[in-house]
């Protein structure tokens, strides 16, 4: 099997991807690019992600773009590791909606707060709604835990794991008991520690 290579700057939102490939545990290459360098808006890099930005995951001749959609092909491309909700199971739909709800309501609804809009957009119009909802529906999802998926910990853990962890690091997100514990828990990740201390690394050198 083709080894992996993560296009990759540390830490940034490729780090979801790095994350995701230390829970997976298949061996992997990092290709790592520097945005001070502009190396992420390279022609060569271009050819690999037109959109000029990291995480991109070469596997073969297959390369996916997007933290989150690197992060699902990664957990059904090893089933064995229980790191998806496969195709049959009645809690798939519950494990896509998370893998979703990253990229398409908890990251709007962050860079909205951090970047304000000078004419507020109508609820409505916004496919996350309103920041409030956003927060409070995510609190509760991670109440109960340890994961959303229960005892199970998913790719959607990483997606979503990343998301509050980057919103709560710059206080972009309330401080919530929900959050914290949840965190407390990720953190205890053996795959998410070894993805932080190397990505440390990568970024002093
Ligand atoms: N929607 C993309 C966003 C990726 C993204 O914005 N990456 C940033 C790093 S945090 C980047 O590459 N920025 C460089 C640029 O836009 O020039 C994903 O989720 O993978």
């Amino acid at each position: 099997m083709a080894r992996f290579t993560l296009y990759h700057v540390a830490p940034s939102r490729s780090s979801i991807a790095h994350w995701m490939l230390e829970e997976v545990g298949e061996p992997y290459d990092i290709h790592l690019l520097s945005m001070k360098r502009g190396e992420q808006a390279a022609s060569d890099y271009l050819a690999i992600n037109p959109m000029g930005k990291v995480p991109a995951l070469k596997h073969g001749d297959v390369v996916i773009t997007e933290a989150a959609a690197i992060c699902a092909y990664l957990a059904d491309e090893f089933p064995e590791r229980k790191l998806n909700v496969p195709v049959g199971d009645p809690r798939r739909g519950v494990y896509l909606k998370w893998l979703f709800f990253g990229p398409s309501c908890i990251e709007p609804a962050i860079m909205d707060r951090s970047f304000p809009r000078k004419d507020p957009a109508p609820r409505g119009a916004l496919g996350y709604g309103d920041y409030d909802t956003v927060v409070d529906v995510v609190a509760r999802a991670v109440a109960k835990g340890p994961y959303l998926m229960g005892e199970q910990f998913t790719a959607a853990d990483v997606v979503i794991g990343s998301g509050l962890r980057w919103g709560t690091h710059f206080k972009l997100l309330p401080e919530r008991p929900e959050f914290s514990a949840y965190l407390a828990r990720l953190a205890q990740r053996p795959a998410l520690q070894r993805a932080e201390a190397k990505d440390k690394e990568l970024a002093a050198a």
